[in-house]
């Protein structure tokens, strides 16, 4: 049975050395124990056996079975502190955004409280259309699908829009979350659940819309940033 084993795991390396690069996984998986027991593929081989491969080539890893689980990636935006976070400010929009804290300044529009801790991000209608945007452009993410959350609040008469954006850096966003007017059972904040892609180099942009009117603050809080697919949507 050992041997049976050895030998799907000499296949398994056969293929991974052949399609390259992936085979450090498959060394890695066997928990750096490989060719002779007790012994890290470091003891054994050297440093860089990972890059060179080594350790699936001059003996088959043996041993411990694949682990398939990768770390899960996270960020989160909850507003508590003045320091931006992964999404920030950008200069190329009409305003910014205000860190609030309980009810915005104009009565019948934003919510009373934050979502999660004190304190949330909206934009304050002030009569004029206007667009402020949150964008992710200054931070890399590892390439990965991943799972945005986010608690928005959008109540008043003049309520716009909200609107998420993702995609590759070098190129288009595309829509991929969109509210617009004020939304039911207005003085409740709402979760917004959206599943985005693996892209190389991804970039999401949050954009408020604001249009005549004062009624129209947008809040969001409580921002979520995960890797894998959303699991309640
Ligand atoms: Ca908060
Ligand atoms: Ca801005």
């Amino acid at each position: 049975m050992m041997k049976f084993c050895c030998l799907i795991v000499i296949i398994l390396c056969t293929i991974y050395v052949t399609n390259g690069g992936i085979l450090t996984g498959q060394c890695l998986a066997s928990n750096g124990k490989c060719g002779t027991k007790g012994l890290t593929c470091e003891q054994k081989f050297g440093q860089g056996w990972i890059n060179k491969g080594r350790c699936c080539n001059e003996k088959p890893c043996c041993g411990e079975e694949e682990s398939t689980v990768k770390p899960e990636i996270s960020y989160s935006c909850g507003f508590e502190t003045t320091e931006q976070c992964f999404f920030k400010q950008v200069s190329w929009d009409d305003f910014d955004w205000t860190r609030g804290s309980g009810s915005t300044p104009t009565n019948g529009t934003g919510p009373t409280s934050a979502a999660e801790g004190i304190h949330y991000m909206f934009i304050e209608a002030t009569g004029e259309s206007a667009e402020a945007d949150l964008d992710t452009i200054s931070t890399n993410f590892q390439a990965s699908p991943y799972c945005l959350s986010f608690q928005y609040h959008m109540n008043g008469p003049d309520i716009g829009t909200l609107q998420v954006f993702a995609g590759e850096k070098s190129s288009f966003l595309s829509n991929v979350w969109r509210k617009s007017g004020p939304q039911p059972n207005p003085d409740s904040w709402k979760t917004a659940t959206i599943n985005i892609p693996q892209y190389s180099n991804l970039r999401i942009n949050i954009e408020a819309t604001r249009k005549a009117g004062d009624l129209g603050d947008i809040s969001i809080d409580d921002i979520i940033l995960k890797s894998g697919t959303c699991t309640n949507n």
